[in-house]
Parts: structure tokens; sequence; C-alpha cells
């Protein structure tokens, strides 16, 4: 038996929700209400010590960590297989895997979090914000959201974060060059890899930024949000009413978020 410890608006669970559609498996879910802090009840400790989403139980085995878990269920389930046959194809896929775990994962927290995260926690009580930001047991992430909860798109992380979509998608660009999935000539999980993050910077009107000059990205995009297990995993997940939230908290960014990556692009780099 398969169970997930999920939230809809998760992007790490978003990731194995699309991995557990292309392998027709049916699995039960768990929500983790993450606005409410379930994430850190003990009970919860207990499946996952890290206090995040998503969490797999496999017939008692509990994988953490999203990557890991969607390749998990690539070896524990083989058919379709989504990782490359080949060794080198393999590690080329994993390079996507720790392009998303490494710079993008951050980068997306916090731009959603400068556009519409910022504005619920503004309607919470002192208290309740303060508890928030307590909870956070990483001291690193904490100042993170700290600083963008206070400067929002202006904070030296938000800017950070369009310089890590501009690096990932400059080289996703490149690699579109070869065929019409990332890794190869079949969608792997270098593609699953990549879909929530370039959802999320849709739905929040932000994706223009970066590919409206890259037409490989444009068409890979079209075909991944075309696929029943995109849509299964995350547009049949997110309500009218949560598209309209984050296109009414995001685009208005949209305009200083393109000025913070022409300011990125001026930036004197060595070559690639
Ligand atoms: N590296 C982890 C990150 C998991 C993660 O941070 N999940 C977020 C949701 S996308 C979460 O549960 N956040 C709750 C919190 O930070 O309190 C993974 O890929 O599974």
């Amino acid at each position: 038996m398969l169970k997930l410890y999920s939230y809809n608006s998760s992007i790490c669970a978003q990731k194995v929700r699309i991995t557990l559609a292309e392998k027709g498996l049916a699995f039960d879910v768990q929500n983790i209400d993450l606005f409410t802090n379930e994430q850190f009840k003990p009970e919860y400790l207990k499946v996952n010590p890290k206090g995040v989403v998503p969490a797999l139980d496999h017939d008692g085995k509990i994988v953490i960590e999203s990557s890991l878990i969607c390749e998990y269920i690539d070896e524990a389930f083989p058919q379709p297989p989504l990782m490359p046959a080949d060794a080198f194809g393999r590690a080329r896929m994993r390079l996507w895997s720790k392009e998303v775990d490494e710079h993008l994962f951050e980068a997306t927290r916090e731009l959603s979090f400068s556009a519409m995260f910022r504005e619920r926690m503004r309607n919470m009580t002192e208290e309740q914000r303060e508890g928030r930001f307590n909870n956070v047991g990483d001291a690193i992430k904490r100042e993170r959201l700290m600083s963008t909860y206070e400067r929002g798109v202006e904070s030296p992380y938000v800017y950070q974060g369009i310089a890590c979509f501009e690096t990932a998608f400059g080289k996703m660009e490149k690699e579109l060059s070869h065929g019409a999935w990332i890794v190869g000539d079949r969608m792997t999980l270098a593609d699953i890899n990549m879909m929530p993050f370039v959802a999320r910077l849709d739905f929040l009107g932000l994706l223009d930024a970066w590919i409206a000059d890259r037409p490989r990205i444009k068409d890979w995009w079209a075909r991944a949000r075309a696929l029943p297990s995109f849509r299964a995993a995350i547009a049949e997940k997110t309500s009218e009413a949560e598209a309209a939230a984050m296109k009414k908290f995001g685009s208005p960014l949209l305009t200083r978020v393109r000025e913070r990556r022409e300011e990125y692009l001026r930036q004197p780099r060595a070559a690639a």
C-alpha cells in the first residue's frame, strides 16, 4: 500500500504526485496542513523528522525527500521507466534533481513567499507570526523567510532566486536543442522535477520574465502542461480561487522581477 503525506500546493509533493500518476499507481493521501503547523506535530515528526512534506509510506517503509521518493517509485515500480536506461543519462538526469534541490526549491519558496505567503502572514497576529518563524528550526531558512517577509521582492534572497532561475532556464533552453525533453528523447524525472516549479512561476504570472525569449522552454511547457499526469497532480488540484489568488498577488511583481533579472544579466560573469 502507498500513502503520501502531502499538501496540495506543496511543490515538492507535486513532483511525487506527477510521478505516481505517470506510473498509474493508486495511493492514499494524508493531508498535512502547513498553515496550521501540522508538519511540526510529534506524530508527523515521527514520519518525517525534518517537519516537511512530502513523505511516502510504502508498506510501512517511509521514504522522505521528494527527489529520492521519485527515484524510489521508479525503481520499485519500473513501468513505464522514468529514468534513462544508461548510467550517463541517469547522471545527467540527477544534475536536474540537484539543480532543483540545491537552488530552485529555495528560489521558488522565496518568490512565492514574497508574493503570496507574505500577505497571509501580514494578516496573522504578532503572536501567530512569531510562532511561525520560531517553528522554523533551521536558522538559515528562518533568516531567509524573515528577510522575504520584511522586504518582499527587494530581499537579496529573492534576487538570488531570480538569478538561480536565469541560470537554470539558460541551461534548459540549451538541453532542449537536442530533443523534446530535457534528457534524451523520453520524458524523465528531470522534466518531472522541473514541472511544479515552472507551474508555480506560471501561476504567479511571473514565468514570462525568464521564458519570453526562450522558445524551446515555451514548447516544453506546452507539452508538459498537456500531460494527464500534470493535470491530475497539479492543474486539477488547484482550485480557481487558489489560482486567482496566485495571479493577483504574483503578477504585480512582474515588472520588478524583470528589472532584477536585467540587473543580474548586466553583472560581469565568467564565461560559462
Ligand atoms: N528537500 C525537501 C524539501 C521539502 C519541503 O521543504 N517541503 C515544504 C513544502 S514544498 C514544506 O513542507 N514546508 C513546511 C515548512 O517549511 O514548514 C524535499 O524535496 O522533500
